[in-house]
């Protein structure tokens, strides 16, 4: 063939731009499942069978437009392991003058992609990613000669550029950010519609036995999978949010309920990840809403800015601090993570539950992320490295350009305040305010320290007491600071000790 056009599992879109000037008379397309990819962190199986099966059925809706596509299955003989092994078996029977890809997401596999040349003896050309609204390049530029890469104004420019809610160049309602009206507790409601769910097909059936057999040790079960596999499932996925839960989205954005793990919250991260969705279309749609008086301003404006503000700044940042970002580990934290990351065993309500519910359902939402696990992983010094392969692992929609700028800034810190002025720590009244988590916990969010007080209480001071050296002089923990300098010595050494008993026994494998 002429050109052999390399698309990546988390690629899956038609107007990808390797596929611009694809000529189905004289190119070809070669995507491949690869044993690499699959375990090179142990993905949640239902991550697996989701992008897997996302995969297979790409791989047909290109063959259904005319496309000439060589898909490698994961069990099929011959199989290498990995991309470069089977883009020189491609080119081997192919014979392809030139490679084509579309920038990789990852660092690792850019990696990988930058050594073909070399490895190949063909030209590789690397395009763009298109699908972001944000280049590497620009987010470079935006951030060069900035002291502070503050997401709230790139945001702003983003809207700008967009016009996505803006009214002759001012924002919409007056103000860029309705947060403040975003963060209520959730009640139940037993009305809320339920997220739709799929009956796997054929393809999936498949590839659901494939992950069962060949990945046992992975977390989670394939039973019970029913995300949508396809471009078409995906926009109904879509257009169910908009109408059923778009406006509810920002009254329960920070909320959590037992019982209840995805309230008003999109489903749509795995789908716009890996292509099956396109980012912009998504927000025109929440913005018709609005405009069409379907949702109200709070609920769109905060849909549109975790879209093209968080995910796309998150990206940038990426970009622009890798490869050492992975490494950061501001307060040098070192212990390892608890063996109940991996079962939910936790007397701990609000962490069993969480972590729970990331076991069924390869997700959960930003503020159980968040304010439960991670808020958990900061505040008991977990070593960040670790924190961030779990959440790899663990949630469908994760691959690292968004995962690690999320784990390693937002919720650790270990970046020293990169992404965030401070970090997100929290003791339990936080989680007592924004859940029913505490009702029927073995702890008592109001106790402060002993037997049977809320662990995250103490630990809360104990995290604070501790990394004073480096988080005292932050103008936005003045006042906690000043707070914990008021208690009496006796006050203090309580919450030390209480900590000091509880990290004890977490590091003896002991039930918490
Ligand atoms: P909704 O609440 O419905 O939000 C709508 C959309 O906004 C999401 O689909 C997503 O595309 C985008 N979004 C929201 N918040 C963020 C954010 N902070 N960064 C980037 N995009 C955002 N998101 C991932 O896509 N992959 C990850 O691996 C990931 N890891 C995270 C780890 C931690 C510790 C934290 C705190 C957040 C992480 N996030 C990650 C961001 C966020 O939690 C998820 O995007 C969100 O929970 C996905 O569920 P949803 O589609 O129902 O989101
Ligand atoms: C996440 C993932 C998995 C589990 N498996 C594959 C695969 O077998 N083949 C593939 O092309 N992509 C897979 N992916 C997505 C890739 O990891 C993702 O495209 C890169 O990390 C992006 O840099
Ligand atoms: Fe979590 Fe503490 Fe509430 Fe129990 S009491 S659910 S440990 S915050």
């Amino acid at each position: 063939c002429r050109n052999l056009v390399f698309i990546l599992g988390d690629q899956l879109s038609p107007s990808i731009s390797s596929l611009d000037g694809f000529d189905p008379e004289q190119d070809m397309v070669l995507m491949c499942e690869v044993a690499e990819e699959t375990t090179y962190v142990r993905h949640h199986k239902k991550k697996l069978v989701f992008i897997l099966s996302a995969m297979r059925h790409f791989a047909d809706e290109l063959v259904g437009r005319g496309l000439d596509v060589r898909y490698v299955r994961l069990d099929d003989r011959g199989n290498s392991g990995s991309f470069t092994g089977e883009l020189l078996r491609a080119i081997a029977d192919l014979k392809p003058r030139k490679i084509i890809i579309t920038e990789a997401g990852e660092w690792r596999v850019m990696e990988a992609v930058a050594r073909w040349p070399d490895q190949i003896g063909l030209p590789v050309e690397v395009r763009t990613d298109g699908r972001f609204l944000c280049s590497r390049e620009a987010f470079r530029q935006w951030a060069a000669g900035r002291r502070e890469l503050t997401m709230e104004f790139f945001y702003r420019d983003i809207r700008r550029r967009t016009g996505l809610l803006m009214q002759g160049g001012a924002p919409v309602g007056g103000r860029w950010n309705f947060d403040a009206e975003n963060r209520k507790p959730a009640e139940p409601d037993l009305f809320r519609p339920k997220h739709l769910e799929f009956s796997p097909d054929a393809v999936t059936l498949a590839v659901m036995a494939l992950v069962a057999r060949r990945f046992k040790n992975h977390m989670g079960s394939v039973d019970g999978f029913a995300f949508a596999v396809t471009r078409t499932d995906a926009e109904h996925v879509a257009d169910a949010f908009m109408t059923d839960f778009l406006p509810g989205f920002g009254n329960t954005q920070d909320a959590m309920l037992k019982g209840d793990p995805f309230l008003n919250h999109s489903l749509l991260s795995f789908y716009i990840n890996v292509g099956l969705l396109d980012p912009m279309a998504l927000c025109s749609a929440a913005e018709r809403a609005y405009l069409e008086g379907r949702a109200p301003l709070n609920a769109v404006e905060g849909f549109i800015r975790q879209i093209i503000g968080w995910r796309e700044y998150v990206r940038g940042v990426y970009w622009l601090f890798m490869p050492d970002y992975a490494g950061r580990n501001f307060f040098a934290a070192e212990r390892r993570l608890p063996a109940f990351f991996w079962t939910g065993e936790t007397d701990m309500a609000c962490l069993s539950t969480v972590i729970g519910e990331t076991i069924a359902n390869a997700y959960a939402h930003h503020i159980q992320r968040l304010m439960v696990v991670g808020n958990f992983a900061m505040l008991t010094g977990l070593d960040p490295k670790a924190v961030h392969q779990w959440y790899l692992e663990v949630y469908a929609d994760a691959f690292e350009w968004v995962e690690l700028p999320n784990v390693i800034g937002m919720s650790q810190f270990a970046d020293g305040g990169l992404l965030g002025s401070k970090p997100y720590a929290a003791s339990g009244a936080y989680v007592g305010r924004m859940s029913d988590y505490c009702e029927g916990c073995r702890y008592d969010v109001r106790r402060k320290t002993g037997e049977g007080a809320c662990p995250f209480n103490a630990l809360y001071w104990d995290f604070l007491d501790r990394n004073a050296d480096k988080l005292s002089g932050n103008r936005r923990l003045a006042q906690t600071y000043a707070t914990w300098r008021r208690m009496t010595e006796d006050q203090r050494q309580d919450y030390r000790q209480s900590a000091r008993a509880f990290l004890v026994k977490l590091d003896a494998g002991k039930r918490i």
